[in-house]
């Protein structure tokens, strides 16, 4: 099947990109193209050109494996491809439908005209790959919008509704039907012998540029884009657009791109690129399964994830109930809601016809009975067995036999609080992560009961709510709090040898995550903390370290109480000598005695525990795939994206040297710390996780 189409629509040219599933530019589709272009350059019947997309979207962007195999690099090239638009003396006009992003998007901006469809989606997402828009992007955008545009669009690289775009200047109109109205404006373009407008021409907006917004853009990015190569560069490069000649602009354009495509980060994010869609895919299931559709939702528990849960369903304009059976729960809970919708308004994220929209899709209730039409039930009651089991089984009684019955636990037994329905193939584990209203993840939990369609329905959840999904089996702690005790288990015992909070939590942001351990026990609350701890069986030949049980009986919960592994100054931490004297005590009483650990140590020993977990869990199925895990890591516990997740990063350490390091630690702490059984298969095999 050609996966470009050439008609004649009277005297313009249709060039229509044809390549499931998203018209992405691979090889075939960039000679394809080519070869129109040329024919209906040459064909003198031919007085006007349009590139469209077929199956409603125009092009996803480059072929993202490409980057990877580099055939992205083979003749014809995006940029030769654009050199040719370019040399056409014919009007080009791009018909925009669904989404024209990347590559798609630059091929859109090299057209002398563009119009799209009131629902189309332009943008330069490349910066989420760890590379930026190699062809052209960063001048056109930036040349036809003007540098502040540029700047928000390319670093975040968020697709721009059409609407928006019109008002930017990067197309020119909208229309119904796209491709008509293209063709219509490409031929009387060449009637009127229009002259041809080329973006790479167009100077009014770069132009006497103070550049001083770039130092601020840098200084306003500074947070977000630590440690990260592409969102950098890119700012590079549009203050090139508005500093330097065209030709040095766009030279300097491709010289950052094939420095961030040569990049780790790049090899990490595309990497992640293809997790996040490998993630949905649950083998196992019959390939007729289909999910129920959720066209209500009920949630059991207006604390603050039974709210932020709550938030996602009204989000995704899906009417949704809050179960509290004490009216003052319930309206605390309500007025919580409430208080995060404001606050995203405030900060112009949202609008007031949003929130109001929103709001009337939350509706309080205090019995049980009002939920029975709920398609789902979400229970997020306090973290104790016995309570959610008499949830579930008033869930059991009164909800709609359809209904599936989720749970928000983020480590009990899914297994047991299926066993008190009479449903147990319709209950299945939804852990929301907190914030449930901003984190990305959620983390399916199939118990044994699990039927296909409660499965198929859970992971349906994903794009319904705008979720990165992941399926875990049942066991204590999923996939991520599993691997978590090791991590945060660990950095105790750093603590117990000689290291400080401050220190260990500067080694981990420094390799990327948001916040280092201490800090994160501080902010979700060392009683939560403790808590966890205490409900974990452990092996009798196994031990944690008495630091956490010292800090939570002195008081020390965290930034709930001012002080924790730092004393608190509302949310900014400082660092507290009192929490020395509590540790080097604990130090003292086990006789260890302290020294200077090494920053690479610190490191290593945090990363391949979670690594080394991790590989017990893809072996005993917990996770579908290594992948599934990077997944996990990245959008529910901070790991650096432009690392690529725990798994991606050890392959890349080495899986010798993360046995090596688990030799060492199961010498001293005991049976579970050894190194995992597929890690020495795949190191003796020399092979990777897939
Ligand atoms: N290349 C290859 N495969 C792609 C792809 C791409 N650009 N985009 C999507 N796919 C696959 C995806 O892996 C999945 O495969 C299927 O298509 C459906 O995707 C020079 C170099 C377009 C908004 O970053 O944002 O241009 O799992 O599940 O939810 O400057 O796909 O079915 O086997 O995401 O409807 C820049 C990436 C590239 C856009 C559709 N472009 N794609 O979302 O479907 S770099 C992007 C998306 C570039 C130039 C540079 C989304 C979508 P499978 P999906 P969706």
């Amino acid at each position: 099947m050609p996966v470009v189409n050439y008609r004649l629509d009277g005297n313009v040219a249709v060039i229509e990109i044809d390549h499931p599933p998203v018209n992405a530019t691979s090889i075939e589709v960039r000679e394809g193209i080519a070869v129109a272009l040329k024919d209906a350059a040459a064909d003198p019947v031919v007085e006007a050109l349009v590139i469209a997309g077929s199956r409603g979207i125009f092009i996803a962007g480059a072929d993202i494996k490409e980057i990877s195999s580099g055939i992205s690099n083979k003749f014809p090239t995006l940029r030769d491809l654009q050199a040719q638009m370019e040399a056409v003396p014919k009007p080009i006009v791009a018909a925009i439908t669904g989404t024209a992003l990347g590559g798609g998007f630059e091929i859109a901006l090299t057209c002398h005209w563009r119009i799209a469809a009131a629902d189309a989606k332009v943008g330069l997402p490349e910066v989420k790959l760890g590379i930026l828009p190699g062809a052209g992007g960063t001048q056109r955008f930036t040349r036809l919008a003007g540098p502040e545009a540029a700047l928000e669009a390319i670093t975040s690289g968020n697709p721009i509704p059409a609407k928006r775009a019109l008002e930017l200047g990067l197309i020119d109109a909208i229309a119904d039907d796209a491709l008509a109205d293209a063709v219509v404006l490409a031929r009387t373009a060449a009637a009127d012998r229009r002259p041809l407008r080329l973006a790479s021409e167009v100077d009014d907006k770069i132009a006497a540029v103070d550049t001083a917004i770039f130092g601020a853009f840098r200084k306003k990015l500074a947070s977000k884009a630590r440690g990260q190569l592409a969102p950098w560069k890119i700012i590079d490069c549009i203050e090139a657009a508005c500093t330097r000649t065209r030709e040095e602009a766009f030279n300097f354009e491709r010289e950052a791109f094939n420095e961030c495509r040569e990049s780790p980060q790049r090899k990490a994010l595309i990497h992640l690129f293809f997790a996040e869609r490998e993630a949905k895919k649950v083998p196992d299931l019959p390939a007729d399964t289909r999910p129920l559709p959720i066209r209500s939702a009920a949630i059991v528990g207006a604390g603050t994830m039974g709210g932020g849960i709550a938030m996602n369903f009204a989000n995704a304009g899906i009417p949704v109930q809050l179960l509290e059976l004490s009216q003052e729960a319930l309206d605390r809970g309500l007025g919580l809601i409430q208080k995060n919708y404001a606050a995203s308004v405030k900060r112009g994220s949202l609008t007031e016809a949003g929130m109001e929209r929103a709001l009337s899709l939350i509706q309080g209730v205090t019995d049980y009975d009002a939920i029975n039409g709920a398609d789902i039930a979400i229970e997020a009651v306090f973290e104790d067995m016995k309570v959610k089991k008499d949830v579930f089984t008033r869930l059991d009684a009164v909800c709609a036999p359809h209904a599936i019955l989720a749970t928000n636990t983020s480590s009990l037994d899914v297994d047991a609080i299926a066993a008190v329905t009479q449903r147990p193939q319709s209950v299945i584990g939804t852990h929301f992560f907190s914030p449930a209203n901003v984190m990305k993840l959620l983390e399916n939990v199939r118990s044994k009961h699990s039927s296909p369609q409660t499965i198929a329905t859970a992971m349906s959840l994903g794009k319904l709510l705008n979720k990165v999904v992941v399926l875990a089996g049942n066991c204590d702690g999923f996939i991520g709090n599993r691997m978590l005790q090791f991590y945060s288990g660990e950095a105790e015992f750093l603590l117990e040898e000689g290291a400080t909070p401050e220190q260990i939590d500067r080694v981990m942001e420094g390799f990327g995550f948001a916040m280092g351990p201490l800090a994160v026990r501080d902010l979700a609350g060392n009683d939560v903390g403790y808590s966890i701890r205490k409900a974990r069986k452990i092996p009798a030949d196994e031990r944690f370290s008495p630091i956490l049980q010292r800090v939570f009986e002195a008081g020390r919960l965290g930034q709930k109480s001012g002080k924790g592994f730092y004393r608190y100054d509302g949310r900014t931490r400082i660092s507290d000598p009192e929490i020395m004297t509590l540790i080097e005590g604990v130090s003292r009483d086990l006789g260890i005695a302290r020294r200077e650990i090494p920053d690479e140590e610190i490191l290593v020993r945090l990363l391949c525990p979670l690594v080394n977990e991790g590989a017990k869990i893809v072996d005993e199925g917990i996770a579908i795939r290594a992948s599934d895990i990077d997944i996990v890591y990245v959008n529910g516990y901070g790991f650096p994206s432009y690392k690529g997740g725990p798994m991606f990063w050890a392959q890349d350490f080495g899986f010798d040297k993360v046995i090596a390091t688990m030799q060492k630690l199961g010498a001293t702490h005991g049976r579970r710390w050894r190194p995992a059984p597929l890690l020495e298969r795949l190191a003796a095999s020399g092979k990777g996780w897939s």
